[in-house]
C-alpha cells in the first residue's frame, strides 16, 4: 500500500501570500493543496504544520473521505475557517494525488464535464466613474461575458474592491489600513453608477456588484429595489453573512438575485439559506469550506433548492485553489459562475499551469490531478510579508463591516 510519506507546509508571497500543502506518497506521487486564510494565513499554517501533518505521516492517501471525516470529528472542535482550511489543503492535496494515480484530471473523477466551460466574471473599478467605464469596456473587449462593476464612492477615503495596481490585493499593509464608510452616500451613488454602465454598454453582459456586508437587512432590501432596472446578474454579500434568518427580510422586498458565502466555511453555515431559498447563488470555496470533498457537499444541498455556484476566486485564493475549482465548476450541475481575477505575474513564476482563458470561459488543464506545480527555487525568491486586511469606521469613528 501507498502511504503519505511527507507533507509540507510552504508559505511564500509571490505578490501576495499564499499557503501551500505538499504532500509526498511512498510511491513519490505529489500532490497540492491550497490552504490560504488571507490576513490569517499562519494560523493555518501552524494548525497543519503542528496538528495535522503528524496525523498524516503514513495514511493511505486514497482514503479521501475517511481522512476527512477524521480531521473534522476528530478534532472535536467544529467549523470555522482555521480549521476548515487546513482540511480543505489536505483535501485538494489528497484528490491531486487521486487524479495523478488514475492519470485523469480531476474533473473525470468527478463525473466528467457537464459544459464546454466555466464562465468567468472579473472586476471593473475606478476611482470615478468614467475609470470605471473605462475598466467595464476593458474587459468586454477582452472578451469577459461577465463583469463586476465597483467604483469608489466620493467623499468617503478608499473603498473595498477598487484597484489601484495592476491586480487588486486588498491586504496591502503592514498593518490593517482603515478606511471610512457612509452608507447614505453609498446608497446614493452606487445604483447611479451601476444605471451608467448599462446606458453606456447595455444589457448584452452580466452586470455584477458586490456590496461587501455593509448594509443593515432594510438597507439591503433598499438597495436591491433600487437596482432592478440594471438588472443585475447578483448583488453579492448585501448584509453579513453570517446572519442566515435576515436574508429573509431582504428577500421579500426585491427581485435582484442574492450571492453569498466567502467567508462561510461549511454546509451548516449556509443550510438555511440553501434550503429557505434565501439566495441564488453560493459563493464557498474549495479552500475555505473543507475542500473538494465538503463542497462538493454544499454544492449538492443547493441542487435539491435550485441554488447555483458562485464560488470565490479572489486574488487571494492561490492558483491551485483556482484550478480545483475550475475541474468542480465543470463537473456540477447546479454551477452559475465563477468569479476569476487572475494573479499577480509573480505567483505564477511560483505556481506553474492551470486553467486557461478563453472567451470569457475558463478550461481546466487537461494534465492528471489539478495540473498545477510549484517551483520552490521561485518560492525562495518571495519570502514570507505580513499584510493586513483594512478595517472600515463610519463616520463617527466607530468599526463597520469591512
Ligand atoms: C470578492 C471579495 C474579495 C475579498 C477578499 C478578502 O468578492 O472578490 O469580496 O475581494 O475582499 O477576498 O481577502
Ligand atoms: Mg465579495
Amino acid at each position: 500500500m501507498s502511504t503519505i510519506e511527507r507533507a509540507e507546509v510552504l508559505v511564500t508571497s509571490p505578490g501576495r501570500t499564499f499557503v501551500t500543502l505538499r504532500i509526498t506518497t511512498s510511491d513519490g506521487v505529489v500532490g497540492l493543496g491550497d490552504a490560504t486564510l488571507n490576513g490569517r494565513e499562519l494560523a493555518v499554517a501552524s494548525y497543519l504544520r503542528d496538528h495535522l501533518v503528524p496525523l498524516l505521516i503514513g495514511r493511505d492517501p486514497a482514503r479521501i473521505e475517511d481522512t476527512w471525516q477524521y480531521l473534522y470529528r476528530g478534532a472535536y472542535w467544529r467549523r470555522g475557517p482555521v480549521t476548515m482550511t487546513a482540511i480543505a489543503g489536505v483535501d485538494t492535496a489528497l484528490w491531486d494525488i487521486k487524479g495523478k494515480v488514475a492519470g485523469l484530471p480531476l474533473y473525470q473523477l468527478l463525473g466528467g464535464r457537464c459544459r464546454d466551460g466555466v464562465l468567468v466574471y472579473s472586476h471593473a473599478s475606478g476611482r470615478d466613474v468614467p475609470e470605471l467605464l473605462d475598466d467595464v469596456e476593458r474587459f468586454l473587449s477582452l472578451g469577459y461575458k461577465a463583469v463586476r462593476a465597483q467604483a469608489a464612492v466620493p467623499g468617503i477615503g478608499g473603498t473595498y474592491g477598487i484597484r489601484k495596481g495592476a491586480v487588486y490585493e486588498p491586504a496591502a499593509t503592514e498593518l490593517p489600513d482603515e478606511q471610512s464608510w457612509d452608507t447614505e452616500a453609498y446608497l446614493g451613488f452606487a445604483p447611479r453608477y451601476l444605471e451608467a454602465v448599462r446606458e453606456r454598454f447595455g444589457f448584452g453582459f452580466h452586470l455584477l456588484h458586490d456590496v461587501h456586508h455593509r448594509l443593515s437587512p432594510i438597507e439591503a432590501a433598499r438597495f436591491g429595489k433600487d437596482v432592478e432596472p440594471s438588472r443585475l446578474f447578483w448583488m453579492e454579500d448585501p448584509t453579513p453573512a453570517e446572519d442566515q434568518a435576515a436574508f429573509r427580510l431582504i428577500r421579500r422586498h426585491t427581485t435582484t438575485p442574492i450571492a453569498t458565502g466567502e467567508v462561510l466555511t461549511s454546509i451548516w453555515d449556509v443550510q438555511q439559506l440553501i434550503t429557505e431559498q434565501l439566495i441564488d447563488y453560493v459563493r464557498t470555496t474549495v479552500v475555505h469550506a473543507g475542500g473538494i470533498t465538503h463542497l462538493r457537499r454544499i454544492v449538492d444541498l443547493a441542487a435539491l433548492h435550485q441554488v447555483r455556484t458562485g464560488s470565490h476566486g479572489a486574488t487571494d485564493l492561490s492558483p491551485v485553489s483556482m484550478a480545483a475549482a475550475v475541474h468542480l465548476d465543470l463537473a456540477v450541475p447546479n454551477f452559475g459562475i465563477q468569479e476569476y481575477m487572475g494573479h499577480p505575474p509573480e505567483a505564477h513564476e511560483v505556481f506553474h499551469g492551470g486553467p486557461t482563458l478563453a472567451d470569457g470561459m475558463l478550461h481546466p488543464s487537461e494534465e492528471p490531478g489539478l495540473g498545477v506545480t510549484y517551483d520552490d527555487e521561485a518560492a525562495a525568491r518571495f519570502p514570507y510579508r505580513q499584510r493586513y486586511l483594512p478595517v472600515a469606521r463610519r463616520l463617527d469613528g466607530s468599526v463597520h463591516d469591512w
